[in-house]
Protein backbone atom coordinates (compact mmCIF):
# COMPACT_ATOMS: atom_id res chain seq x y z
CA UNK A 1 0.00 0.00 0.00
CA UNK A 2 1.06 3.51 -0.54
CA UNK A 3 1.96 6.03 2.30
CA UNK A 4 -1.40 8.01 2.16
CA UNK A 5 -3.03 4.68 2.79
CA UNK A 6 -0.68 3.06 5.52
CA UNK A 7 -0.91 6.31 7.40
CA UNK A 8 -5.06 5.53 7.67
CA UNK A 9 -5.26 1.84 8.06
CA UNK A 10 -1.53 0.45 8.82
CA UNK A 11 -2.11 -1.62 12.31
CA UNK A 12 -5.48 -0.39 12.83
CA UNK A 13 -8.95 -3.34 11.68
CA UNK A 14 -12.31 -2.90 12.70
CA UNK A 15 -12.45 -3.95 16.33
CA UNK A 16 -13.32 -7.80 15.90
CA UNK A 17 -15.74 -7.62 18.94
CA UNK A 18 -18.48 -4.86 17.42
CA UNK A 19 -16.70 -3.19 14.25
CA UNK A 20 -15.53 0.18 15.56
CA UNK A 21 -13.73 1.41 13.22
CA UNK A 22 -11.81 3.58 15.49
CA UNK A 23 -9.25 1.85 17.33
CA UNK A 24 -11.25 1.74 20.71
CA UNK A 25 -8.93 3.51 23.49
CA UNK A 26 -8.36 0.79 25.88
CA UNK A 27 -8.46 2.35 29.13
CA UNK A 28 -6.91 -0.91 30.99
CA UNK A 29 -4.12 -1.29 33.56
CA UNK A 30 -4.25 -5.26 33.61
CA UNK A 31 -6.20 -8.70 30.67
CA UNK A 32 -7.74 -11.34 32.45
CA UNK A 33 -6.14 -14.75 32.39
CA UNK A 34 -7.60 -18.07 31.48
CA UNK A 35 -5.14 -19.99 33.77
CA UNK A 36 -1.73 -19.26 35.70
CA UNK A 37 0.74 -17.90 32.84
CA UNK A 38 -2.08 -18.00 30.04
CA UNK A 39 -3.14 -14.68 28.98
CA UNK A 40 -6.23 -14.58 26.42
CA UNK A 41 -4.97 -13.01 23.59
CA UNK A 42 -1.04 -12.33 24.65
CA UNK A 43 -2.35 -9.16 26.71
CA UNK A 44 -1.12 -9.37 30.73
CA UNK A 45 -0.47 -5.92 31.89
CA UNK A 46 -0.01 -2.36 30.19
CA UNK A 47 3.15 -1.81 30.77
CA UNK A 48 3.94 -4.74 28.92
CA UNK A 49 1.05 -4.36 26.12
CA UNK A 50 -1.83 -2.48 25.53
CA UNK A 51 -4.39 -2.94 22.37
CA UNK A 52 -4.04 0.64 21.17
CA UNK A 53 -0.41 1.26 21.86
CA UNK A 54 -0.23 -1.78 19.35
CA UNK A 55 -2.00 0.13 16.66
CA UNK A 56 0.12 2.98 17.09
CA UNK A 57 3.30 0.49 16.96
CA UNK A 58 2.19 -0.91 13.68
CA UNK A 59 1.02 1.89 12.37
CA UNK A 60 4.51 4.13 12.75
CA UNK A 61 6.62 0.86 11.91
CA UNK A 62 4.54 0.43 8.56
CA UNK A 63 5.08 3.95 7.45
CA UNK A 64 8.81 4.46 8.66
CA UNK A 65 9.31 0.77 6.53
CA UNK A 66 10.24 -0.75 9.66
CA UNK A 67 9.33 -4.22 10.69
CA UNK A 68 8.84 -3.71 14.98
CA UNK A 69 7.55 -0.24 16.44
CA UNK A 70 7.77 0.77 20.07
CA UNK A 71 5.74 3.65 21.44
CA UNK A 72 7.12 6.32 24.20
CA UNK A 73 5.64 7.88 26.92
CA UNK A 74 7.71 11.46 25.19
CA UNK A 75 10.52 11.81 22.43
CA UNK A 76 12.84 12.15 25.36
CA UNK A 77 12.46 8.58 26.95
CA UNK A 78 12.14 6.83 23.64
CA UNK A 79 15.66 8.56 23.48
CA UNK A 80 16.61 7.51 26.50
CA UNK A 81 15.47 4.02 26.19
CA UNK A 82 17.64 3.38 23.32
CA UNK A 83 20.67 4.63 24.85
CA UNK A 84 20.05 2.09 27.83
CA UNK A 85 21.28 -0.69 24.74
CA UNK A 86 24.58 0.21 25.58
CA UNK A 87 26.68 -0.97 28.41
CA UNK A 88 28.81 1.30 30.49
CA UNK A 89 32.57 3.12 29.02
CA UNK A 90 30.86 2.91 24.99
CA UNK A 91 31.78 6.19 22.97
CA UNK A 92 28.56 7.80 21.40
CA UNK A 93 29.19 10.14 18.55
CA UNK A 94 26.20 12.96 18.48
CA UNK A 95 25.48 15.32 15.87
CA UNK A 96 26.86 18.87 16.97
CA UNK A 97 23.54 20.27 16.30
CA UNK A 98 20.49 18.51 18.05
CA UNK A 99 17.58 19.44 20.37
CA UNK A 100 18.88 21.21 23.46
CA UNK A 101 17.36 18.06 25.55
CA UNK A 102 18.76 15.63 23.74
CA UNK A 103 22.38 17.22 24.61
CA UNK A 104 21.31 17.87 28.18
CA UNK A 105 20.56 14.07 28.25
CA UNK A 106 23.59 12.71 26.72
CA UNK A 107 26.07 15.30 28.48
CA UNK A 108 24.35 15.85 31.73
CA UNK A 109 22.87 12.58 32.85
CA UNK A 110 24.31 10.05 30.78
CA UNK A 111 27.49 11.13 30.88
CA UNK A 112 26.62 9.95 35.03
CA UNK A 113 26.83 6.19 33.93
CA UNK A 114 30.14 6.29 32.30
CA UNK A 115 28.69 6.57 28.78
CA UNK A 116 31.40 8.60 27.17
CA UNK A 117 29.61 11.40 24.06
CA UNK A 118 31.32 13.55 21.80
CA UNK A 119 29.56 15.93 19.09
CA UNK A 120 30.01 16.18 15.60
CA UNK A 121 29.35 17.42 12.27
CA UNK A 122 27.34 14.90 11.01
CA UNK A 123 26.97 16.78 7.71
CA UNK A 124 30.33 16.02 6.97
CA UNK A 125 30.94 11.85 6.22
CA UNK A 126 34.97 13.06 7.26
CA UNK A 127 34.59 14.48 10.08
CA UNK A 128 32.52 11.56 11.38
CA UNK A 129 34.89 9.14 10.20
CA UNK A 130 37.65 11.02 12.15
CA UNK A 131 35.81 11.39 15.06
CA UNK A 132 34.55 7.15 15.76
CA UNK A 133 36.73 5.82 18.47
CA UNK A 134 37.24 2.21 19.28
CA UNK A 135 34.31 2.10 21.57
CA UNK A 136 32.18 3.61 19.39
CA UNK A 137 29.07 2.05 19.65
CA UNK A 138 26.37 4.19 18.65
CA UNK A 139 26.06 7.26 16.45
CA UNK A 140 22.92 9.58 16.93
CA UNK A 141 22.09 12.42 14.36
CA UNK A 142 18.97 14.58 13.33
CA UNK A 143 18.56 15.73 9.94
CA UNK A 144 17.30 18.25 9.81
CA UNK A 145 18.82 19.45 12.73
CA UNK A 146 16.92 21.58 15.45
CA UNK A 147 17.29 24.57 15.03
CA UNK A 148 19.84 24.81 12.34
CA UNK A 149 17.92 22.96 9.47
CA UNK A 150 21.40 21.44 8.37
CA UNK A 151 21.11 18.18 6.48
CA UNK A 152 22.82 14.80 6.73
CA UNK A 153 23.29 12.82 3.40
CA UNK A 154 21.91 9.44 5.72
CA UNK A 155 23.23 7.06 3.36
CA UNK A 156 27.04 8.65 3.23
CA UNK A 157 26.89 8.61 7.55
CA UNK A 158 25.33 4.85 6.77
CA UNK A 159 28.41 3.59 4.83
CA UNK A 160 31.17 5.48 7.06
CA UNK A 161 29.29 4.12 10.07
CA UNK A 162 29.08 0.69 8.88
CA UNK A 163 32.54 0.47 8.13
CA UNK A 164 33.67 0.14 11.65
CA UNK A 165 34.46 -2.96 13.15
CA UNK A 166 32.04 -2.28 16.05
CA UNK A 167 29.48 -2.11 13.50
CA UNK A 168 28.00 0.79 15.48
CA UNK A 169 24.12 1.41 15.63
CA UNK A 170 23.26 4.58 13.26
CA UNK A 171 20.31 6.51 15.03
CA UNK A 172 18.16 9.15 12.92
CA UNK A 173 16.12 10.87 15.01
CA UNK A 174 13.53 11.14 12.13
CA UNK A 175 11.14 14.32 13.93
CA UNK A 176 11.37 17.32 11.59
CA UNK A 177 11.51 15.29 8.68
CA UNK A 178 8.66 12.56 9.32
CA UNK A 179 8.68 9.38 7.16
CA UNK A 180 6.33 11.39 4.45
CA UNK A 181 9.18 13.22 3.78
CA UNK A 182 12.20 10.77 4.49
CA UNK A 183 12.58 7.12 5.69
CA UNK A 184 16.17 6.88 7.46
CA UNK A 185 15.81 2.84 7.62
CA UNK A 186 15.69 2.36 3.42
CA UNK A 187 19.09 4.73 3.74
CA UNK A 188 20.74 2.42 6.14
CA UNK A 189 19.77 3.59 9.26
CA UNK A 190 19.88 1.16 11.96
CA UNK A 191 16.63 2.66 14.44
CA UNK A 192 14.80 5.95 13.64
CA UNK A 193 13.37 7.69 16.64
CA UNK A 194 10.49 10.06 16.96
CA UNK A 195 9.28 13.09 19.09
CA UNK A 196 5.16 12.25 18.10
CA UNK A 197 4.48 15.33 20.30
CA UNK A 198 5.34 17.18 16.45
CA UNK A 199 4.40 15.85 13.47
CA UNK A 200 3.11 12.70 13.78
CA UNK A 201 0.53 13.87 16.83
CA UNK A 202 0.18 17.34 14.67
CA UNK A 203 -2.37 19.02 17.07
CA UNK A 204 0.04 20.36 19.60
CA UNK A 205 -2.65 17.95 22.40
CA UNK A 206 -0.42 15.21 23.12
CA UNK A 207 3.27 14.32 23.90
CA UNK A 208 4.70 11.36 23.00
CA UNK A 209 7.84 9.39 21.81
CA UNK A 210 9.09 6.91 19.46
CA UNK A 211 11.54 3.79 18.08
CA UNK A 212 10.85 1.97 14.64
CA UNK A 213 13.58 -0.43 13.84
CA UNK A 214 14.45 -3.76 10.84
CA UNK A 215 16.43 -6.29 12.76
CA UNK A 216 14.39 -8.87 15.18
CA UNK A 217 17.20 -9.27 18.14
CA UNK A 218 17.45 -5.53 17.95
CA UNK A 219 13.91 -4.82 18.53
CA UNK A 220 13.50 -7.53 21.00
CA UNK A 221 16.25 -5.48 23.48
CA UNK A 222 14.56 -2.34 22.62
CA UNK A 223 10.99 -4.02 23.45
CA UNK A 224 12.52 -5.55 27.02
CA UNK A 225 13.87 -2.38 27.84
CA UNK A 226 10.54 -0.88 26.81
CA UNK A 227 8.91 -3.17 29.36
CA UNK A 228 11.86 -2.78 32.36
CA UNK A 229 12.22 0.82 32.00
CA UNK A 230 8.12 1.71 31.58
CA UNK A 231 8.56 5.02 29.66
CA UNK A 232 5.39 4.21 27.94
CA UNK A 233 2.23 6.14 26.69
CA UNK A 234 -0.93 5.77 27.55
CA UNK A 235 -3.45 4.70 25.84
CA UNK A 236 -5.89 7.50 25.04
CA UNK A 237 -1.99 9.44 24.15
CA UNK A 238 -1.71 6.53 21.67
CA UNK A 239 -5.08 7.01 20.45
CA UNK A 240 -4.73 11.02 19.30
CA UNK A 241 -1.51 10.14 18.02
CA UNK A 242 -3.07 7.69 15.97
CA UNK A 243 -5.59 9.46 14.60
CA UNK A 244 -2.86 12.65 14.16
CA UNK A 245 -1.40 10.74 11.99
CA UNK A 246 -3.92 10.14 9.71
CA UNK A 247 -3.77 13.72 7.82
CA UNK A 248 0.12 13.16 8.39
CA UNK A 249 0.55 13.41 3.91
CA UNK A 250 -2.06 16.07 3.26
CA UNK A 251 -0.57 18.29 6.49
CA UNK A 252 3.19 17.87 5.69
CA UNK A 253 2.15 19.03 1.88
CA UNK A 254 0.44 22.16 3.59
CA UNK A 255 2.69 22.40 5.82
CA UNK A 256 5.66 22.80 3.25
CA UNK A 257 3.35 24.90 0.83
CA UNK A 258 2.71 27.42 2.99
CA UNK A 259 6.42 27.52 4.09
CA UNK A 260 7.33 27.97 0.42
CA UNK A 261 5.09 31.11 0.64
CA UNK A 262 7.17 32.58 3.80
CA UNK A 263 10.65 31.67 2.66
CA UNK A 264 10.23 33.69 -0.35
CA UNK A 265 8.88 36.60 1.56
CA UNK A 266 12.36 36.23 3.92
CA UNK A 267 14.80 35.98 1.45
CA UNK A 268 13.55 39.45 0.15
CA UNK A 269 13.54 40.84 3.68
CA UNK A 270 15.84 43.71 4.54
CA UNK A 271 16.01 42.77 8.20
CA UNK A 272 16.88 39.14 7.54
CA UNK A 273 20.69 38.46 7.22
CA UNK A 274 20.26 34.78 6.50
CA UNK A 275 17.65 32.49 5.66
CA UNK A 276 17.37 28.96 6.48
CA UNK A 277 15.49 26.44 4.79
CA UNK A 278 16.31 22.85 3.28
CA UNK A 279 14.64 23.06 -0.18
CA UNK A 280 16.38 26.47 -1.05
CA UNK A 281 19.37 27.07 -3.36
CA UNK A 282 21.55 28.82 -0.45
CA UNK A 283 21.25 26.20 1.92
CA UNK A 284 24.40 23.92 2.19
CA UNK A 285 23.15 20.93 1.48
CA UNK A 286 20.34 21.79 -1.12
CA UNK A 287 21.40 18.81 -3.10
CA UNK A 288 20.91 16.23 -0.43
CA UNK A 289 18.00 17.75 0.82
CA UNK A 290 16.34 17.75 -2.71
CA UNK A 291 17.57 14.14 -2.69
CA UNK A 292 16.68 12.79 0.72
CA UNK A 293 13.63 14.54 1.31
CA UNK A 294 10.06 14.85 -0.95
CA UNK A 295 9.65 18.43 0.34
CA UNK A 296 11.52 20.98 2.10
CA UNK A 297 9.18 20.76 5.28
CA UNK A 298 7.69 23.08 7.62
CA UNK A 299 10.44 24.57 9.69
CA UNK A 300 11.85 27.75 9.37
CA UNK A 301 15.23 29.26 10.66
CA UNK A 302 16.07 32.74 10.35
CA UNK A 303 18.63 35.24 11.64
CA UNK A 304 18.09 38.75 12.07
CA UNK A 305 20.21 41.65 11.37
CA UNK A 306 19.55 43.42 15.20
CA UNK A 307 20.84 40.21 16.81
CA UNK A 308 18.71 39.10 20.11
CA UNK A 309 17.21 41.93 20.62
CA UNK A 310 15.90 42.01 17.55
CA UNK A 311 15.04 38.77 17.69
CA UNK A 312 12.99 39.12 20.20
CA UNK A 313 11.11 41.99 19.20
CA UNK A 314 9.79 40.14 16.35
CA UNK A 315 8.98 36.43 17.85
CA UNK A 316 6.61 39.20 20.78
CA UNK A 317 4.63 41.20 17.91
CA UNK A 318 3.87 37.85 15.77
CA UNK A 319 0.01 37.67 16.36
CA UNK A 320 -1.61 34.09 14.49
CA UNK A 321 2.25 32.53 15.27
CA UNK A 322 2.49 31.50 18.44
CA UNK A 323 5.66 32.68 21.11
CA UNK A 324 5.73 28.89 22.17
CA UNK A 325 8.20 26.22 22.51
CA UNK A 326 7.81 22.98 20.13
CA UNK A 327 6.63 22.90 16.41
CA UNK A 328 4.85 20.36 14.27
CA UNK A 329 0.98 21.01 15.29
CA UNK A 330 -1.36 22.83 12.83
CA UNK A 331 -1.00 26.20 14.02
CA UNK A 332 2.03 28.56 13.45
CA UNK A 333 4.79 29.20 16.37
CA UNK A 334 7.54 30.87 16.73
CA UNK A 335 10.35 31.35 19.25
CA UNK A 336 13.93 31.68 19.71
CA UNK A 337 15.77 28.55 20.07
CA UNK A 338 19.04 30.15 22.45
CA UNK A 339 16.42 31.52 24.78
CA UNK A 340 14.14 28.98 24.96
CA UNK A 341 14.29 25.55 23.41
CA UNK A 342 18.16 25.29 23.07
CA UNK A 343 18.81 27.14 26.62
CA UNK A 344 20.33 23.92 27.80
CA UNK A 345 23.21 24.42 25.19
CA UNK A 346 24.22 27.86 26.03
CA UNK A 347 27.98 27.96 26.52
CA UNK A 348 28.41 24.92 25.07
CA UNK A 349 29.68 23.77 21.73
CA UNK A 350 26.48 23.59 20.47
CA UNK A 351 25.79 27.24 21.69
CA UNK A 352 22.46 28.59 19.35
CA UNK A 353 22.95 32.40 17.59
CA UNK A 354 20.94 34.77 20.09
CA UNK A 355 19.46 36.23 17.08
CA UNK A 356 18.27 33.13 15.32
CA UNK A 357 14.21 33.20 15.15
CA UNK A 358 12.23 29.46 14.31
CA UNK A 359 8.97 29.11 12.87
CA UNK A 360 7.01 26.36 12.87
CA UNK A 361 4.57 27.45 10.01
CA UNK A 362 1.32 25.90 10.34
CA UNK A 363 -1.38 25.04 8.34
CA UNK A 364 -3.42 28.03 7.98
CA UNK A 365 -3.81 30.45 5.08
CA UNK A 366 -0.56 31.44 3.92
CA UNK A 367 -1.94 34.81 3.50
CA UNK A 368 -2.73 35.26 7.00
CA UNK A 369 0.99 33.91 7.98
CA UNK A 370 2.52 36.41 5.70
CA UNK A 371 0.81 39.22 7.07
CA UNK A 372 1.08 38.98 10.36
CA UNK A 373 5.20 38.18 9.78
CA UNK A 374 5.17 41.53 7.62
CA UNK A 375 3.80 43.46 10.42
CA UNK A 376 5.82 41.41 13.05
CA UNK A 377 9.55 42.41 11.11
CA UNK A 378 7.97 46.24 10.45
O1 LIG B 1 9.56 16.86 23.79
P1 LIG B 1 9.74 15.39 23.53
O2 LIG B 1 8.51 14.71 23.01
O3 LIG B 1 10.36 14.66 24.69
O4 LIG B 1 10.77 15.28 22.30
C1 LIG B 1 12.11 15.64 22.39
C2 LIG B 1 12.64 15.99 21.03
C3 LIG B 1 13.38 15.05 20.34
N1 LIG B 1 13.87 15.30 19.11
C4 LIG B 1 13.65 16.48 18.49
C5 LIG B 1 14.22 16.71 17.14
C6 LIG B 1 12.89 17.46 19.12
O5 LIG B 1 12.69 18.62 18.48
C7 LIG B 1 12.37 17.22 20.43
C8 LIG B 1 11.58 18.25 21.16
N2 LIG B 1 11.70 19.54 20.66
C9 LIG B 1 11.08 20.65 21.16
C10 LIG B 1 10.26 20.62 22.23
C11 LIG B 1 11.36 21.92 20.45
O6 LIG B 1 10.61 22.90 20.59
O7 LIG B 1 12.34 21.94 19.69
Amino acid sequence: MKFETLAIHAGQEPDPNNGAVMTPVYLTSTYAQDGVGRPRQGYEYSRTQNPTRKALQDCIAALEGGNYGLAFSSGLAATDTVLRLLNADSHVLAGNDVYGGTFRLFDKVLRRFNLDFTFADTTDPESVAEALTPSTRLVWLETPTNPFLRVTDIRAIAEVVHAHPNKPLLVVDNTFATPYLQRPLELGADIVVHSTTKYLGGHSDVVGGAVIVKDKELADKLYFLQNAVGAVPGPMDCFLVLRGIKTLPLRMDRHAGNANAIVEFLEKHPKVEKLIYPHHPSHPQYKVAKQQMKNGGGMISFILKGGRDAAVKVVEATRIFTLAESLGGVESLIEVPAAMTHLSVAGSQLAVDPGLVRLSVGIEHKDDLLEDLEQALR
